[in-house]
């Protein structure tokens, strides 16, 4: 029974945004697993790089290169994915981050933020789902944010897409839990990625980050290797529309 539980082996799990950071080592975790993954981006030289990079450790990789806010493109994508074989888990990961303050953001950057963290998960979901309710199983896992519970200043449309995937996840258990599919959501903390990096070089921000995180560091992309295992294995089949805080504890203290 126990190694039932956690075993990917042969779950094919295609995680979007996944050519570098955190969607990149969810997807080099899951594969040594034994899961058989798909890498998503749209920049074709990285995402072949990052593909060579986890085929050459001996990984199942595949790369699927579409841009996940573009209903057309995520259609086409999906059908073709789904025309080779069934997609287990659908990770939905891709997200952008744009800091500006509310009275200077523009509408374009706002609904740039909007479209690619919470628009391409309904798209990628909706899509996804409907092979998924067909054999009425299938699990989707969105990484939201301690933003999705939580503001600071300048993140404002970041903040609202977070809090907004937050409660896509709990729709979506709704109307697909009924179904035979779970539907669940991963919150980072603050992470060490390309996106952040800025944050990280500024002395004082990342004295507040260690000082306000009860771990006293920041999270390395490999620390959400285990819960994304959890949500895509057979262990959360009974767990639905919740959201579980990868973030060192930061968001239970003041
Ligand atoms: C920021 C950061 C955060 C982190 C992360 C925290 O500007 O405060 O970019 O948004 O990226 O999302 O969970």
């Amino acid at each position: 029974m126990s190694d039932r539980l956690f075993n990917l082996t042969g779950k094919r799990i295609l995680i979007t945004g996944s050519n570098g950071g955190l969607g990149l080592a969810i997807a080099g975790g899951l594969g040594r697993l034994g899961a058989s993954v798909i890498l998503n981006g749209r920049d074709e030289a990285k995402l072949n790089a990052a593909v060579d990079g986890l085929r050459s450790t001996g990984l199942d990789v595949a790369a699927a290169r579409f841009d996940v806010t573009s209903e057309a493109e995520v259609a086409s994508a999906i059908d073709g994915l789904e025309a080779e074989a069934p997609i287990d888990v659908l990770i939905n990961n891709a997200g952008i981050q744009r800091r500006v303050r509310l009275d200077e953001i523009t509408l374009e950057v706002w609904e740039e933020v909007l479209r690619t963290n919470l628009t391409s998960a309904m798209l990628m979901g909706r899509q996804v789902a409907r092979g998924m309710i067909t054999r009425q199983r299938g699990k989707i896992v969105n990484i939201c944010s301690v933003m999705s519970d939580l503001g600071r200043t300048t993140t404002g449309a970041y903040t609202a897409a977070k809090g907004g995937l937050k409660m896509l996840t709990r729709a979506m258990c709704a109307d697909w839990g009924p179904l035979g599919l779970q539907i669940n959501a991963i919150g980072p903390g603050y992470f060490a990625t390309e996106m952040t990096q800025p944050l990280i070089e500024n002395p004082e921000f990342n004295a507040w980050v260690v000082n306000r995180t009860p771990a006293r560091r920041w999270g390395e992309p490999s620390d959400l290797v285990g819960a994304s295992a959890f949500f895509s294995s057979a262990a959360s089949d009974f767990v639905n529309g919740q959201i579980l805080y990868v973030d060192g504890g930061m968001t239970t203290v003041l």
